[in-house]
């Protein structure tokens, strides 16, 4: 909204200058005079703005590159997260954010109140910001992963949540008490680097990965003869390594909404989802275990609600009909409203961070599923609002007073060795490498 009075404004000066116009310089007067007459600002008559107007932030929230602000606070960010190059088969969720944020346009504080949920996520305590995209090269994934690492480390990790004065913490403790996020992918190997940053501040996390494949696949189960380690993080895979780097919890995890096939001719797959630590709740299972509520009331039963949680919302999730713009689809899903009803039923959990991944808008003009990515993110948002500013009960002193980030000199390490004085009058000219 404030968008659409700056340029006004700035108009004004423009026919400031032209004030020597006495016809001109008369009229202004009288405009200013009515306006001033009836106590009207310049906000009041022209700071409303249709949904379908604006620059496109998340839910039209206030925006910002959290990245190149560190001091810049928030309680609840908004993290785009446009990667896709570690996908299996369909490409195209380097798109999501944008198109997320495109589909969320119609939401807005003014007209966000959950009635599932009795409250306004965007009018609440909660300083709610759409943090941008963190910028990920599509040419190197093991780059990728790296920047992605430190773009969360440097997103969530000292950096002070708005409630975080309100805590129980020394100064220093709590600024180790991270914000919470809703990413939007990307594909859903971004899991790997938010969890490394969760693990950090929480340790082990239980995770609720709504999906309708497993992404516990050890690496060495994708076809190919050739390997490296860039290729062993993929979209199918990532799961299986942040367990191989013990950032997952021991118990409290599950998949919701299986149904893909698995290699071979037996359970094998399933069987190494076991040593990974996860249950297992399948589509069907709404069929048969009591329909949507059921189905809340295994999760619940699963997860340990006083312990951190992350939910992952793979929008393969949902059936085709409901989400054709993705990756991997599989047949026979949830539809959009009994994930909503899902979600809703999770609200009371310990929730550190969540995403809503695998929207590929390019496969949709349509657009139905990045409208069901936007409502996702809503509803993750309002499940973290309405739980409260986060539990001080949730960190370890010790562990807080002990976190180590990837440092200044890592990062100078990955610098390209060539980019020089042109690098940096493009960078001045247009804010972007001039691509
Ligand atoms: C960074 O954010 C803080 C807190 O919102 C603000 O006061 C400051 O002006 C911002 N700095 C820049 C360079 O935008
Ligand atoms: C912190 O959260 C409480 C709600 O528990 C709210 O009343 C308060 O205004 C918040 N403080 C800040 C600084 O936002
Ligand atoms: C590949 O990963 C292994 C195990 O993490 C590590 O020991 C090795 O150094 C890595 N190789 C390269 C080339 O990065
Ligand atoms: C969540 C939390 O710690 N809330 C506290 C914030 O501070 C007020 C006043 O000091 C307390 O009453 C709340 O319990
Ligand atoms: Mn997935």
């Amino acid at each position: 909204m404030v968008s659409i009075v700056v340029p006004l404004l700035a108009m004004t000066t423009v026919l400031q200058s032209v004030a020597s116009n006495p016809i001109y310089n008369q009229h202004e007067q009288q405009v200013q005079a009515q306006f001033q007459s009836q106590k009207e600002s310049l906000q009041d008559v022209w700071g409303q703005a249709w949904p379908f107007q604006g620059i496109e932030s998340f839910a039209h929230l206030p925006h910002s590159q959290c990245l190149l602000n560190r001091s810049l606070d928030f309680d609840i960010g908004v993290i785009g997260v446009p990667f896709d190059t570690a996908t299996t088969y369909r490409p195209g969720a380097r798109f999501g954010p944008s198109g997320i944020r495109r589909s969320s346009q119609r939401q807005s504080s003014m007209r966000g109140f959950n009635f599932r949920a009795g409250i306004n996520p965007y009018e609440n305590w909660a300083k709610v910001v759409d943090c941008g995209d963190i910028p990920v090269t599509p040419m190197d994934n093991g780059l990728a992963l790296k920047q992605m690492t430190a773009a969360y480390e440097n997103l969530i990790i000292n950096r002070p949540s708005t409630n975080s004065t309100n805590h129980t913490l020394t100064d220093e403790q709590s600024l180790a008490k991270p914000p919470r996020f809703v990413s939007l992918g990307g594909d859903h190997s971004i899991l790997l680097p938010i969890l490394r940053t969760l693990h950090k501040v929480y340790g082990e996390i239980q995770v609720i990965h709504f999906d309708s494949h497993l992404d516990t696949w050890s690496p060495s189960k994708f076809p190919s003869f050739w390997s490296s380690n860039t290729s062993d993080f993929n979209h199918g895979s990532m799961i299986w390594l942040a367990k191989q780097e013990g950032l997952i919890a021991p118990s409290g995890n599950l998949h919701v909404g299986l149904r893909t096939r698995i290699a071979g001719t037996d359970w094998d797959d399933y069987d190494e989802d076991d040593e990974v630590g996860f249950e297992r709740i399948h589509a069907d299972d709404i069929l048969t275990r009591g329909g949507v509520q059921g189905i809340a009331n295994h999760i619940l039963e699963i997860v340990d609600a006083d312990k951190p949680v992350y939910i992952s919302v793979d929008i393969d999730v949902l059936d085709p009909s409901s989400a054709p713009g993705t990756g991997t689809m599989e047949c026979g899903g949830f539809l959009s409203r009994e994930l909503i009803y899902l979600l809703r039923k999770l609200e009371d959990l310990n929730i550190v961070g969540a995403d809503v991944v695998e929207v590929s808008p390019p496969y949709d003009p349509l657009e139905i599923t990045q409208l069901a990515g936007a409502q996702v993110a809503y509803e993750l948002i309002t499940n973290m609002v309405k739980k409260g500013p986060i539990n001080d009960k949730l960190f370890n002193e010790e562990r807080l007073a002990s976190i180590e980030t990837m440092n200044v000199k890592d990062i100078a390490e990955l610098k390209h060795p060539n980019k020089g004085n042109v690098f940096k009058k493009y960078q001045r000219q247009y804010g972007r490498g001039g691509l």
